[in-house]
C-alpha cells in the first residue's frame, strides 16, 4: 500500500476510529455513476422477479449489478477499510437500498451484522471494543437532508447500549441526541463501523433516493447466515468479476473450489 495514499486517506481512518462513520466522495467517478445507478435502478425488478421464480436464496444480487461490482475493491475505499479489519476481508451482505419519492418511513435506528441485536446472528451485548464489520452505503444519487440522506449518531460505536437492546431504554423509532443525516454526491460511499446507529429516513422529495449497502467483514468472522446474503454467483458471472473484487466474493462463487484465498 503506497504511503502516499495511507498519508492522505489518514484524516478519514482518524475519523472513522473517533466518530465511527466518514464519507469518501468520487469513489465510482462522476463519468460513469449515471450507468452505474441506472443499471442499479433497472436491475432491482430483474432481481426480484427472477428470485419469485426461482427461489428467494437462489442467486446473489451482486450478479444483477455487474457495473457496480466493478467499484467495489476501490484502493481508497479498501484502505480506509482494512486499517480497521486487517488487510484481509470479505463481503458479507448486499442489498439494494433504493428508496422512493415520498417514502414515510422516518426512523428505525439499529446496528448491523454481526450486531443487529434484531437479527439472529448477532453477538451478544456488551460488544467487544473491536471492529468486527464494516458497513458501506453507495451512494449512487446524491444524498440530502431532503430525500433520505441516511440517519447516523456520530460516536455511537463505542457505546455499549443500543437503540435495539431490549434492556437499554433507548428505543429505535425515536429522534436521538446528536442525530445528523449523512450526506454526499452521487459516486460518494457513506463508511460506518457497523456498531453505529443508524437508520432509513424519509424521502419527502420527488426523485428516488439510490444506493447499495455493501458489508465487509474480516476473514476469519462466520459468514453462514442462513438466507438471501448466502445465495450464491453463477461462475461464468463471478468469473467476469475484477480479480480484486473476486478476492471479496469467492465465498459466494458456485461450484467451485476456492482458488483467491489459497
Ligand atoms: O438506506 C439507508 O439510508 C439506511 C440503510 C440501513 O439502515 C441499512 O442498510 O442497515
Amino acid at each position: 500500500m503506497a504511503d502516499n495514499l495511507l498519508e492522505a486517506l489518514e484524516p478519514d481512518v482518524t475519523q472513522m476510529r473517533e466518530e465511527g462513520w466518514c464519507v469518501l466522495d468520487n469513489v465510482i467517478p462522476a463519468d460513469v455513476v449515471g450507468a452505474v445507478r441506472k443499471e442499479v435502478e433497472t436491475s432491482e425488478a430483474d432481481y426480484n422477479a427472477f428470485s419469485k421464480e426461482s427461489g428467494r436464496w437462489e442467486r446473489n444480487v451482486i450478479s444483477f449489478m455487474p457495473k457496480f461490482a466493478e467499484h467495489l475493491a476501490n484502493e481508497r475505499l479498501l484502505t480506509v477499510i482494512q486499517q480497521l479489519l486487517g488487510p484481509q476481508v470479505r463481503i458479507s451482505q448486499t442489498e439494494y437500498k433504493i428508496r422512493p419519492p415520498h417514502y414515510e418511513l422516518v426512523r428505525a435506528y439499529h446496528s448491523d451484522f454481526p450486531y443487529d441485536l434484531n437479527q439472529k446472528w448477532h453477538i451478544p451485548q456488551p460488544f467487544p471494543s473491536a471492529v468486527i464489520g464494516i458497513t458501506t452505503l453507495w451512494m449512487l444519487s446524491e444524498f440530502t437532508t431532503e430525500n433520505g440522506g441516511t440517519w447516523i449518531v456520530p460516536k455511537t460505536h463505542v457505546d455499549l447500549r443500543n437503540p435495539r437492546g431490549k434492556e437499554d431504554g433507548i428505543g429505535d423509532r425515536n429522534p436521538l441526541d446528536g442525530e445528523m443525516q449523512a450526506t454526499g454526491s452521487a459516486g460518494s460511499v457513506l463508511i460506518m463501523d457497523s456498531r453505529i446507529w443508524h437508520s432509513n429516513a424519509e424521502n419527502p422529495s420527488a426523485g428516488k433516493r439510490t444506493a447499495v449497502v455493501v458489508r465487509y467483514a474480516p476473514w476469519w468472522l462466520n459468514l453462514e447466515l442462513f438466507g438471501v446474503n448466502t445465495a450464491t454467483i453463477p461462475s461464468e458471472t463471478f468469473d467476469q468479476l475484477p480479480d480484486d473484487v473476486k478476492l471479496l466474493y469467492e465465498h459466494r462463487a458456485e461450484n467451485r473450489e476456492p482458488t483467491v484465498w489459497i
